[in-house]
Parts: structure tokens; sequence; C-alpha cells
């Protein structure tokens, strides 16, 4: 079973022939990503550096790189079989809001026995450190060359940092937490920039539901427990990405993909927090919602630019826990193609039923690789009556994660929008700007660097579809070209005689 823990998955790539072991020294200051990114953007293989210098453990890079590697960790021959399945689930239900179909899912999990199993061992726990638990033992990666050194840096005004360099960076874990309240579980991958042996930055954003968590746990003055897991089942990174709604667990979620429950253990210094058995690391900590924010930053992201240092809250680790002999999962963002653009196009795919349920005039959509997830998504609708595509564009504008676009253009049913071409030539032609372009105002990307605000600004919905009655002035709307099946066909047929 090659998505049971990491290193079935890392034996099961290398008995493809996916994955290249690199034994020559390699440094996690910059190096590293020189060498993924130009490995990634070519379509190579996963990558497992042997000799990290200043780390005793191996580190494995680009896992996900590729569609195959995708579906290989979520188990699947597909994006779309996984698509498939969720659609079955939502099928017999009269469709409602995308949140009470999420709500469902514990009613599920239950009869499938997908729900989270707690266990008493883990691999995870074989060594454990406490007072001696250092972060900087972690190869952890120096992505880019101003990686937490922000424009006006002034060593003296922050912690004393003993990372040596500055800016390096845990870029691939899943975040555990709590809600206080609720006690309801979630899991994102959020960027920690490390700082000392048990200090390091949370770089969560403020939309998201660690975010969220944290914000309880203020209210109340306490503690905030986490956890910090690298490895675990090979789809586990996957499930910490996924734009659930809140209060539905990525451990569930993760269960549903993977046809079984997880295996989770409670860590040891925060019991409260449990993650899973077969781990290859585990950093165990907590927030203090009293503790002054650290400035974090700036970091190399997957926008193509340096996201801006600001503040956020302290990380502090109690427990270091890994396996006998771990490997050290990795990736890097920056200008796409990137391993992180699989991981979006599994989303996109996985999600499409979902999305549906709560926007079902969308036939299709495409998150284009330029867009960097956010920036800009393209969709297709069977229009049916005025304004449908500003409607689409609303509801989209108010759906999870999906809200959070900046740029929508919609297009009429028989638009590949996988073809981007094909979408900028409706884009051109089917426009008239003023009549056909909509501005709105809502929350951004925290990532988006042109936004006047971080996290707000203005959106853009281009309606690219072929215009009707009752959408401002239009003349008679004039007809596609497109050759008459017939002919096409005889030609196929023909094409031999023609000698061309
Ligand atoms: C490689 C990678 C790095 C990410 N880094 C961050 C990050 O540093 N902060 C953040 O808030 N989201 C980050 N995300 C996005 C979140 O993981 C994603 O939006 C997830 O759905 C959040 O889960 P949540 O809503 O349960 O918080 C990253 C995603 C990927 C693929
Ligand atoms: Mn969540």
């Amino acid at each position: 079973m090659s998505n049971h823990d990491l290193q079935s998955f890392v034996a099961e790539l290398e008995s493809r022939g996916w994955l290249k072991r690199i034994a020559a020294k390699v440094d996690p200051v910059l190096e590293i990503t020189e060498i993924a990114d130009r490995v990634t953007k070519a379509g190579g293989p996963a990558l497992l550096f042997e000799n990290v210098a200043g780390s005793a453990f191996p580190l494995l890079i680009n896992a996900f790189g590729t569609r195959e590697r995708m579906c290989l960790a979520l188990g699947a021959d597909s994006f779309d079989d996984i698509a498939t399945r969720i659609r079955n689930i939502l099928k017999p239900e009269i469709p409602t809001t995308l949140m009470q179909k999420l709500k469902k899912l514990p009613e599920l999990a239950q009869l499938g026995s997908l729900a989270p199993k707690i266990v008493k061992r883990g691999l995870c726990q074989e060594v454990v450190h406490t007072d001696d638990a250092d972060l900087l033992s972690l190869p952890a990666l120096k992505c880019w060359p101003l990686d937490g050194q922000p424009r006006d840096f002034d060593a003296s005004a922050q912690p004393s940092t003993t990372t040596g360099e500055p800016g390096r960076y845990i870029t691939l874990g899943s975040v555990f937490s709590k809600h206080p309240e609720t006690g309801d579980g979630n899991i994102g991958m959020y960027r920690v920039q490390l700082f000392e042996p048990k200090l390091a930055a949370m770089h969560w954003h403020m939309h998201h539901d660690g975010a969220r968590h944290f914000r309880a746990y203020q209210a109340r003055g306490q503690r905030m427990p986490l956890a910090i897991a690298l490895g675990g089942p090979a789809l586990m990174p996957y499930a910490a990405t996924c734009p659930l709604p809140p209060g539905i667990d990525e451990a569930l979620f993760a269960g549903f993909l993977l046809g079984r429950g997880i295996e989770l253990v409670p860590c040891i210094t925060q019991p409260d927090i449990a993650v899973p058995a077969t781990a290859e690391f585990v950093i165990e900590g907590y927030v203090d919602p009293a503790d002054e924010p650290i400035l974090e930053g700036p970091f190399g992201d997957h926008t193509g630019f340096y996201s801006l240092a600001d503040y956020y809250p302290r990380f502090h680790v109690t427990a270091i826990t890994h396996r006998r002999s771990p490997i050290y999962p990795a990736t890097i963002v920056g200008k796409p193609p990137q391993e992180d653009y699989w991981l979006g196009k599994a989303t996109e795919r996985i999600f499409l039923p979902l999305l549906q349920t709560i926007v079902p005039d969308i036939i299709d959509y495409n998150l284009p690789m330029f867009g960097c997830f956010h920036n800009c998504a393209f969709v297709r609708i069977r229009k049916e009556y005025p304004y449908q595509a500003r409607r689409v564009m609303h509801a989209l504008w108010g759906a999870g994660q999906m809200a959070l676009t900046k740029i929508i253009v919609v297009v009429d049913e028989h638009v590949d929008v996988h073809d981007e071409n094909a979408v900028w030539f409706r884009m051109c032609s089917n426009v008239d700007p003023r009549r056909d372009i909509m501005f709105t105002d809502g929350p951004l990307d925290i990532l988006d660097h042109a936004a006047p605000v971080c996290g707000v600004g203005s959106k853009m919905g281009i309606d690219a579809t072929r215009k009707i009655a009752g959408e401002g002035t239009i003349r008679a709307w004039p007809d596609e070209l497109e050759m008459n099946p017939a002919v096409k066909e005889r030609v196929t047929r023909r094409w031999a005689e023609y000698g061309l």
C-alpha cells in the first residue's frame, strides 16, 4: 500500500522510476531550490537528497510534481475518478449548499468507517526530543535569496536569530489544530519560518481555519496547542491544502480519499492534538495569544513574487518526535509551474461537483497556471437568460476559497476552458468592455501584492459569453464560424486522396 506512509510512497515512486536519489552533498540554502525548480519545470522526477549540508536527514522534494505522481498519492487513476465518487455521494440529495453537503460527511464517515482512528502508539514517536528539541536539526530550506530579510531588516529588532541563515522554512508541513469550543479538528498547510531551536512563526492567513481557531483561543485568553506533521499517508499534504469549509475536518476528508480512516496518535507534549501515526516528523508546540507577534517573511511565494513581511504568531516548540530513519519532505513555491500546481489542479477537479452544488450553472472551470490559483478563473456555463454570467461571478465570489478569485472570465458552453487561447479569443471578440466588464470589491488572497490593502481589493468579472436580449445595447449577434460536420467527415475520409 504505497499510500500508507511517505516511505512506502517513496519506495513505490522509485520502483516506477519516478524518483531520483542524489548522493552529492547539497546546500538547503538556495541550492536545492534551483535544482528542484529546473527539474519540476522540465516535468522531471521526485528528488531524494541523501546528503543535505548541516542535517542528518534526507530531504524529499517534487514528490507530487506531475499529474501521475499526484494521482498515485491520491490512490486514484485520475482526479476525475475522485470527483465522480464525490458526485455519487451528492447525487441522491436535493442540491443545497456546499456547507450542508459537507456537514453530511461525518454521517457518511461513520457508515464507511472513514473517520480517523486514535491509536496508542505511532512510528512517528520512535524518537522523542523535548528539552533537546531543535528545529535547526531539520534540513529546512531557504528557498529564495530574500526570504526572511524584510526591506528595512534590522537584526537588532529581531529575536537573536540562531538559525545562522535567516529565512529558513518548513514548507510542506500539515498544521493540526482543534477548535477550543466545538472540538472540531483542522489541518492546514501553512509555511513555518524558523527563528531559534524552539521558536518559529505560524503563517496562517486570516481567511484560513488555523487563524480562525487561533482567534477563538485568543477570545478565551488560552494557549493554542498545535502540531506540525511531516509525512504520514502520501495524500496528507494534499488533504491539508483542501479548501474545506470551517468545521469540516481535513482528517475525515483524508479518510474519504484513502477509503479508510487515517490513524492518529496523540501528541506527547500536546495530548489534545493527534497526528498521523506514520508521520516522519512531528513538531509539537503552542502559540500563545499573550505573545507579541513576530515579523515573518518575506517569502518567495507561489505568486512569483516575495510575499511581504508581516506579523504572525510565535510558535513555541515543546517537542520534536520522529521515526528512527525519517525522510524530511519539502516543497518550494515560485513562478509556475511548481509542484503546488498539481495540488491545485487536483482540487480544481475534485471540488467541481461540490462547487456545482452551490453554482449549478457551472459546467466546468479552469484555474489557469498563470493565475497562480486566486488571480484568475475561466468558467464555462450554459447560458439561458440575461446576466447569468454575472450571477455566476457573484456566486463564486461568495463560495469558500473561490471567493478570493480576482478575475473571472465566463464563456459559453461550447468553449473549452482548458484551452486558454479559446478563452482569450472569446474574451477579445465577445466583449464590449464598458458593457461586459464589471468590478466589485471584496476579500482577496493575502498574497495579492497588487491589492491596495492586504487581503482587500477589487475584482473583475468579464462576461465573454454571447450577448442576448436584456443585456444592454446589442446589435444582431453573429453566429460563430463552424464547418458543416458532414463536410468535415468527408474531408477526413478523403484526406489521403488529396495527397497533402
Ligand atoms: C505549498 C503550499 C503552501 C501554502 N502555504 C500557506 C501559508 O503559508 N499560509 C496559508 O494560510 N495558506 C497556505 N497555503 C494554502 C492553504 O494550505 C489552503 O488554503 C488550505 O485550504 C487552508 O486550510 P484551512 O482553510 O483549513 O486553513 C499553502 C498551500 C500550498 C499548496
Ligand atoms: Mn479547514
